[in-house]
């Protein structure tokens, strides 16, 4: 490498190599190197965001190092990598958790203590990395930390929103969105890398000549301009020095300004093109399962591919290899159809560019994709207008076109004469406009397509993708059931019950290998461990109840069961039928007499989660909860027998304070309709337990942790599609419990009534999520819920078993199936 310094010299920088803090003192020294020199302050005015912004220099500088060893390594080894493309990485605070995975946590701790600062007042400057609007998200920042901490050489690719997801507040129990702009202070966790700049075109037009070996060649050009600039995150494992990178690019435009028109006075449109091309990573859209076709988001779309693609190949081509064993050294995974514009891009590249042969272009291609699917909702699926689509990337149309007439004849030579087939199975939707199917596209470019839960990947296979099984087989398609990292899910979240497992297990490896939680089951009916169990739970739910008084100022009492809802809000994961839930059980206990009150079990429920801007249901969904809560904590006939708390701006951050305190939570999903569901694994993680449908990865949590420890309930997915036929075609009477709610409603106690209007009528006529069908079902469970709650041994006993049957849904054994089946790479270990 020509950069690199003779060997004479190279003692010298060794000598002076920054190495791991030894102690604290070594910290401490950073730490005030950056307070006086980076931030430019002393300790007479140094708060705590300063100390914040301090200590997260001085270890980021120390993953740093790492970051460049593991990089060094596994270019040394020159081994197959895997890169993740997601549109979103919804990764919360960092600091916590680079302490933890740098193995620097009580240093750090201790070293601020001695310098006047509390180490949870600094945690809590962080803004959170909030590039992601729910679980696809998350799961990304699990998969990351996994594959770092199971020793895997892959990057994360995604852009660098300028605005992450909006920050929620309530105003008259309306939500109102905010911008999250989240980079106001400079961020520690990034290394900008403006040398890594790459030229991304946009529109202009095609031709083709015939060069001088008599072969066609494309061509795109005269195009829109921009710049991809490289941000790096460095992404530390756990318990290891690998240190992988989370690569976002920002979009800059290509020159600063137009000069010409600058010197000829027209100031505005000389820094308007500037302006537009920064808007393009801009802001993240912020709808979760659902797709609205705007321009700008293929744009983004694009770029990300773009700048990816450029610099994965960029990396390829230093190993001077053949592009035959492109895939035998790069494998990419498709987070959702987000990113399938790789597939063309990459197809483009080896052809028009590098003069590959179009056949051997796209085994390549093939051999290189993994497409992992989502959802089945078809709001959700992507469809691109092919107007659209054309003139914003002219030759990718071509190329689309082109990938869909050999895939078309292929299907055409296994199963002659099926027209139908055909149309269905096209890439191009035959509607005005025609639209192109971004799904079809992933599946027909990649090698693997996988769901993320034992039924939604069964599904898949028998609705959106069931032609595809018939043209390919059922091998392509496959499962790997989603996870979560125990790092932050358990030891960040829940520091006590990570200790007192650890004190079981007889060390924290369990959080490693998550298979050991096993070792505390022999202790489930251990009266002193149900003790410390129960007394660490009714701590954290102490520390939920101060969240609630200072941000919504109601007074819960700890004791009482607290039952969590906590998700992005959406028809089909029913917070309405929670709602009128909560609304029958304060009629019900509002006709009791003094005397049966004695028998209710005291319930908090709670509420939280983001509407899309856009969505009127779902908004009049958080309207209703809020209107309910207001009734309900005033109402003295109830006093703390219920208590309804609508948290306003569900984040990860929050998140971590709200599941370690829960003592049962709602995942009641139309079954079929949540592909896997996350949060229901962190709940039980940390010892709560779950009512919900059978459906998504509940299905797979009952299977480990035992029927006993979960309450079930609602119709199976099998009879979802003759329920809402029977809707359609039939008068299918109210559920009297609902309608005795509705009359509520219709009543006006909960204020104006017509405000509710469309989300009751969306229940009486169509009911497509099958609110009233469940709702007798969903009482039932709730009743179930009340009733054994009672008994605290048990249910002490049950959340224990719970726990430790856990240990499948680590993300670090998703992470080791995709590598195994998917990406066939190997761990590289550091030593
Ligand atoms: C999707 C699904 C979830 C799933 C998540 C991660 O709706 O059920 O758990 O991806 O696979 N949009 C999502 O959050």
């Amino acid at each position: 490498i020509e950069a690199s310094i003779p060997s004479a010299s190279r003692q010298v920088w060794q000598k002076f190599a920054l190495k791991e803090f030894a102690d604290k003192e070594e910290f401490q020294q950073e730490f005030i190197r950056h307070v006086e020199t980076t931030l430019a302050r002393s300790m007479y005015n140094c708060d705590d965001l300063a100390a914040y912004q301090a200590a997260s220099q001085a270890i980021r500088d120390r993953l740093i190092v790492a970051w460049n060893k593991t990089q060094q390594k596994h270019t040394t080894k020159d081994r197959k990598r895997v890169y993740y493309l997601s549109l979103e990485f919804l990764m919360g605070r960092a600091m916590d958790n680079a302490m933890l995975n740098a193995g620097v946590k009580d240093i750090t701790k201790q070293g601020v203590e001695d310098l006047g600062f509390k180490i949870e007042d600094l945690l809590e400057q962080e803004p959170d990395a909030a590039l992601g609007n729910g679980g696809l998200g998350r799961l990304a920042a699990c998969f990351i930390d996994s594959i770092a901490s199971t020793n895997y050489p892959g990057w994360g690719y995604g852009l660098r929103y300028q605005y992450g997801i909006f920050k929620q507040r309530i105003v008259d129990g309306y939500q109102v969105e905010a911008p999250d702009y989240w980079l106001t202070f400079s961020n520690p966790w990034e290394i900008p890398r403006y040398e890594i700049q790459i030229d991304i075109m946009f529109y202009g037009y095609t031709r083709k000549y015939t060069n001088d070996d008599g072969k066609v060649v494309h061509v795109w050009e005269g195009g829109e301009q921009v710049q991809a600039v490289a941000y790096d995150v460095p992404v530390p494992g756990y318990g290891t020095e690998t240190t992988n990178n989370l690569r976002l690019w920002a979009s800059k435009p290509t020159r600063e300004f137009d000069f010409e028109k600058f010197n000829a006075g027209d100031y505005e449109s000389s820094v308007r093109e500037s302006q537009k091309a920064e808007t393009i990573s801009a802001v993240l859209y912020p709808n979760d399962n659902f797709y609205s076709g705007k321009e700008l988001r293929l744009k983004q779309q694009y770029f990300w591919v773009a700048a990816s693609l450029n610099d994965i190949i960029r990396r390829f081509k230093k190993t001077h290899r053949p592009w035959k064993e492109f895939p035998d050294q790069v494998a990419i995974q498709l987070n959702d159809t987000h990113p399938t514009l790789a597939v063309v891009e990459l197809q483009r590249i080896l052809v028009d560019m590098e003069g590959v042969e179009w056949d051997e272009a796209w085994k390549i291609v093939t051999s290189t994709f993994g497409y992992t699917n989502h959802t089945v909702l078809p709001e959700a699926l992507e469809k691109w207008p092919v107007p659209l689509f054309q003139n914003l990337l002219p030759r990718h149309m071509e190329i689309i076109y082109e990938i869909n007439l050999f895939f078309l004849q292929q299907v055409e030579k296994l199963f002659p004469k099926d027209r139908d087939l055909l149309r269905r199975v096209s890439i191009i939707e035959e509607s005005t406009p025609q639209q192109v199917r971004m799904a079809f596209l992933a599946i027909i470019g990649s090698h693997k397509v996988n769901g993320v839960a034992e039924l939604h990947s069964e599904l898949i296979k028998t609705t959106i993708f069931k032609d595809f099984v018939t043209v390919y087989g059922p091998d392509k398609f496959m499962n790997v059931t989603n996870g979560i990292t125990p790092r932050r899910w358990l030891h960040q979240a829940n520091p006590q019950l990570s200790d007192l497992i650890a004190s079981k297990v007889g060390s924290y490896d369990f959080l490693k290998d998550l298979n050991l939680l096993k070792k505390i089951e022999p202790f489930a009916h251990d009266p002193k461990f149900q003790d410390e169990w129960v007394a660490i739970k009714k701590f954290n739910k102490a520390r939920l109840a101060a969240h609630i008084k200072q941000s919504n100022g109601i007074d819960v009492d700890v004791n009482a069961l607290f039952d969590v809802q906590v998700k992005r809000i959406h028809e089909y994961k029913r917070q309405q039928m929670n709602i009128f839930g909560v609304i029958h059980r304060y009629l019900s206990i509002k006709a009791l007499t003094a005397a049966q009150k004695k028998d209710v079990t005291p319930r908090v429920c709670i509420f939280g989660g983001k509407s899309a801007p856009g969505y009127y249901m779902a908004k009049t969904i958080i309207k209703l909860i809020n209107a309910v809560s207001e009734v309900v904590n005033a109402d003295a006939d109830i006093g703390d027998l219920l208590k309804v708390v609508f948290i306003a701006d569900y984040n990860v951050s929050k998140a971590e304070i709200i599941i370690p305190a829960s003592d049962i939570s709602q995942h009641i999903s139309t079954a079929g309709t949540e592909a896997s569901g996350t949060s229901n694994m962190k709940f039980v993680l940390n010892g709560g337990l779950i009512l919900g449908t059978v459906d998504g990865a509940n299905i797979e949590i009952t299977r480990e942790v035992g029927e006993n420890n979960i309450f079930l309930f609602g119709h199976l997915a099998e009879s979802v599609e003759d329920l809402r036929h029977k809707h359609r075609f039939s008068d299918v009477p109210l559920d009297p419990n609902l309608e005795k709610v509705f009359e509520a409603i219709e009543s006006g106690i909960f204020g104006d009534a017509n405000i509710y209007g469309s989300l009751i009528s969306s229940v009486t006529s169509s009911d497509y999520y099958l609110v009233s069908d469940d709702f007798q079902s969903y009482l039932d469970a709730q009743k179930l819920v009340d009733q054994d709650f009672k008994n605290k041994d048990t249910w002490a006993s049950r959340s224990i078993s719970a726990v430790a049957n856990m240990g499948f849904f680590s993300s670090d054994r998703a992470i080791d199936e995709y590598a195994e089946s998917i990406w066939n790479i190997e761990p590289i270990s550091l030593d």
